[in-house]
C-alpha cells in the first residue's frame, strides 16, 4: 500500500462497526448495492452480505443478458444473485425490464409491427417476472423513459408502441407478480427540474388511471459537490402521490486522483443523499451502484473520473462509508 492510500482510507478494522444494514433497519430503511454475480465470493461477498439489506443485479437481469438469442435464456447470474440474497436475508430489486439499452441485437435489429413488439414485450415481462415471482420485492419495470427536457425518450418502445408502453409494462408485470412493487426509474430526476416534473406528472396520471405504479426510482449518479438542493423536496412530492421512493443507483464521481479534500466532500454528499431519504417515510431504500471502486461503471464511461463508491479498490471503507453510517444514525 502506498503512503497516500494509507492517508486517505479508514482503518481496515471497521468490522467492529455496526453494519450499514443494521443502522438502516433501525430507521426502517433498506441499504442496497448493485452487484456482479461472479464476484460474490471472498471479501466482495463478505461485504455485500454483511453490510447491505438489498441487492440489485447490475447487469444480470437485463434483456440482453437473459435472452441473448431469441428463445434461449440464460438465468445463471440472475439466479446466483437471487440465491445469495435469500441466503443473506436480503431483498432483491429487479433491474430492469423495459429499457432502450442493453437489449439483444435480435430484438433491436428486427423489424416489428406494433402488435409484434407489444407481444414480445409482454412475453419478456411475463417470463422474467414470473420466474422470480415472490422472490423479488421491487422491479425497475421501466428504465429511463424521459429526456432531460421532460419529453419522452424516442426509444424502440416509444416509437413502436407510443407512451402507452409504460402503462402496459406495469400492468403486465403486476399480472406476473401482484406482490412486487413496480417502479419507474430514471437519472437526472433527483432535483426538482423539467425531467422530474415529467416523471411526477406521469406517475400522477398512472395513479389516477389505476395503473399499478408502486414507486419512483431516483438513480442519483452524482458529481462531487453537486447533490441537488431540492432532493428532499422532490422525494417528498413523489411520496405525496402515494408511491414509494428509492435512491436506486447512488454514486458520486470525482476527477482522479482522489485526495483528502475530495473524499471529505464525497462523504458529505453521500450523507446528504441518505439524510434526504431518511427524512421521508416513504423513501424506503438507498442503493449504491457498486459498493467498491473496483466494481464501478464510472471509470469506463467518464475517463479521468472515478472513486465514486463508498469502498476503495481494496475493499477498505472510505470516508463516504462513514458518511452513510452517520446519516443512518
Ligand atoms: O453498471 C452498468 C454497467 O456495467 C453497464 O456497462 C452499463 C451499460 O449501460 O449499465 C450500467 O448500469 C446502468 C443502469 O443499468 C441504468 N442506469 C445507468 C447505469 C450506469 O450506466
Amino acid at each position: 500500500m502506498t503512503g497516500a492510500a494509507l492517508l486517505f482510507t479508514a482503518p481496515a478494522a471497521h468490522a467492529a462497526d455496526t453494519p450499514l444494514r443494521d443502522l438502516a433497519a433501525a430507521k426502517g430503511k433498506l441499504i442496497g448495492t448493485a452487484v456482479t454475480g461472479s464476484k460474490l465470493t471472498g471479501t466482495y461477498g463478505d461485504i455485500a452480505g454483511a453490510q447491505f439489506s438489498s441487492l440489485t443485479p447490475g447487469n444480470a437481469m437485463k434483456w440482453g443478458t437473459v435472452e441473448p438469442t431469441r428463445g434461449s435464456f440464460d438465468w445463471t447470474e440472475a439466479d446466483q444473485i437471487v440465491a445469495f440474497a435469500q441466503a443473506h436475508h436480503q431483498q432483491v430489486r429487479g433491474h430492469t425490464l423495459v429499457w432502450y439499452s442493453q437489449n439483444p441485437s435480435w430484438l433491436t435489429n428486427g423489424s416489428w409491427t406494433s402488435a409484434q413488439l407489444g407481444s414480445l414485450l409482454q412475453n419478456h415481462i411475463s417470463t422474467e417476472v414470473g420466474r422470480y415471482k415472490g422472490r423479488i420485492a421491487a422491479w425497475d419495470v421501466v428504465n429511463e423513459p424521459f429526456n432531460d427536457d421532460g419529453s419522452y425518450r424516442s426509444t424502440l418502445w416509444y416509437k413502436g408502441l407510443g407512451s402507452g408502453y409504460i402503462a402496459s409494462a406495469l400492468t403486465w408485470a403486476h399480472a406476473a407478480d401482484p406482490n412486487a412493487r413496480l417502479y419507474i426509474n430514471d437519472y437526472n430526476a433527483e432535483g426538482v427540474n423539467a425531467k422530474s416534473d415529467a416523471l411526477y406528472n406521469l406517475v400522477k396520471s398512472l395513479k389516477a388511471r389505476g395503473v399499478p405504479i408502486g414507486g419512483v426510482g431516483l438513480q442519483a449518479h452524482l458529481i462531487l459537490g453537486q447533490v441537488p438542493s431540492t432532493l428532499r423536496q422532490n422525494i417528498q412530492r413523489f411520496a405525496g402521490l402515494g408511491v414509494d421512493v428509492a435512491i436506486t443507483e447512488l454514486d458520486v464521481r470525482m476527477q482522479l486522483p482522489a485526495d483528502r479534500t475530495k473524499l471529505a466532500q464525497q462523504k458529505a454528499d453521500f450523507a446528504s443523499v441518505v439524510a434526504a431519504c431518511t427524512a421521508v417515510a416513504r423513501c424506503v431504500n438507498v442503493t449504491v451502484w457498486g459498493f467498491t471502486d473496483a466494481d464501478s461503471w464510472v471509470p469506463g464511461t467518464f475517463p479521468g473520473y472515478g472513486a465514486a463508491t463508498p469502498y476503495d479498490e481494496n475493499y477498505r471503507p472510505k470516508p463516504a462509508y462513514y458518511g452513510i453510517a452517520q446519516a443512518l444514525g
